[in-house]
């Protein structure tokens, strides 16, 4: 009866996908499900929505949410179209809000798949310090550190650089996080947020 029990674990996932616009979640481990729907896929890595009112930024304490992310700790500030350049679309994140800010998002994995993860980094020019910090965890693990010079930039020059590093999943969901290091009002800012399943290469992403 494989057929039919597959059938209805795919319609169950339709009317999932259908009604699925609430936060990420962790998946509970099933036994059962051989091949597990996606069904918190890996979303708004260029932080485009909710829109922010053009020219402005709105800031966010823990337990908010930036779409499928979740604010986890401190505050960041979510920037809207035309207050800096973006990497990707027109808004990004500054992870120090009024302070150090965490932001992680919850998705579907394989267990066993490599993914690679790649991000735009620059920082806020506004503010002290020059150099910006933090790092990207993996289920709470640390994965990478970053840090961004600030010298020179500008908001229509924000000297975006991409940053990538892979990891394996032990899960059927995996937590993804970004951390700001820098307890300032002026942080490291990131967008471009892309998780892929190749190896990592220059066409990723
Ligand atoms: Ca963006």
């Amino acid at each position: 009866m494989r057929v039919s029990r597959t059938f209805i674990a795919a319609a169950a996932a339709a009317s999932l996908l259908l009604a699925g616009t609430g936060a990420a979640v962790a998946a509970p481990a099933d036994d059962t499900a051989s091949a597990a729907p996606l069904l918190s896929r890996f979303d708004n890595g260029s932080f485009e929505y909710p829109v922010v009112t053009p020219g402005r930024f709105v800031e966010l304490p823990a337990g908010q949410t930036i779409g499928p992310w979740q604010i986890t700790s401190g505050s960041v500030d979510l920037i809207g179209a035309g207050f800096w350049q973006a990497a990707e679309g027109d808004q990004s994140v500054d992870l120090s809000g009024g302070t150090a800010g965490t932001i992680a998002q919850t998705f579907t994995t394989v267990p066993g798949t490599t993914y690679t993860v790649t991000y735009a980094l620059a920082g806020n020019f506004g503010g002290a310090p020059t150099v910006k910090t933090g790092k990207v965890l993996i289920d709470g693990q640390n994965f990478q550190d970053f840090s961004f010079d600030i010298t020179g930039k500008s908001a229509t020059d924000m000297g975006y650089v991409y940053r990538q590093f892979t990891f394996v999943a032990t899960a059927t969901a995996t937590t993804l996080s970004f951390v700001s290091t820098t307890a300032s009002a002026h942080g490291p800012v990131i967008d471009d947020v892309t998780v892929t399943t190749c190896p990592p290469c220059n066409s990723c992403g």
